[in-house]
């Protein structure tokens, strides 16, 4: 499997979580009564581009007080939503097209539950959505051909 020399295809991607806080009035009936955040972890394209043509599969490892704590997401989306009380780090392991070769790699986020930053109490006070996303990009150096293919819709 020859590898195309000499070059770099970048692929961007936003990978965050987004929170939101119960109504204390109106809980749902289904989740622990500690629990106090509904929150989803993701990784995307940007503006809602595909990236299943090279990420084939997310792995969330989330904190050991969830059931089946990893959670495999073989196809987009490529998010879990969860509820829970507390933050925490997760880890995320991208898995690429298997055409690439290319290891898994890494990811950590730190999932927000809470408003932090200047007006941090007035969005208490609103139960606003806590955002969390930061913007990342992957380097393929020098791809095996066929992967070089599908990256370029070749
Ligand atoms: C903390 N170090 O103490 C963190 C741990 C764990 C979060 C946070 C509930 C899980 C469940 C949950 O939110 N765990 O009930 O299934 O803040």
């Amino acid at each position: 499997n020859k590898r195309v020399r000499g070059i770099s295809i970048f692929r961007p991607f936003v990978f965050g979580s987004v929170a939101h806080p119960f109504d204390p009035e109106n809980k749902p009936a289904d989740c622990p009564p500690d629990h106090t955040h509904r929150w989803q972890i993701f990784v995307r394209g940007i503006n809602g581009e595909d990236i299943s043509y090279w990420l084939k599969k997310v792995q969330f490892k989330l904190h050991e007080t969830y059931a089946q704590n990893v959670r495999t997401i073989e196809q987009p989306p490529f998010e879990v939503s969860e509820t829970g009380w507390g933050e925490f780090e997760i880890q995320l392991k991208l898995f690429f097209a298997p055409e690439s070769g290319e290891k898994a790699q890494t990811l950590w986020h730190s999932l927000k539950l809470h408003p932090y930053g200047p007006d941090a109490e007035g969005m208490k006070e609103r139960r606003d959505t806590v955002v969390s996303q930061n913007y990342e990009e992957i380097i393929f150096n020098e791809p095996v051909e066929a992967f070089y293919e599908i990256l370029t819709g070749g």
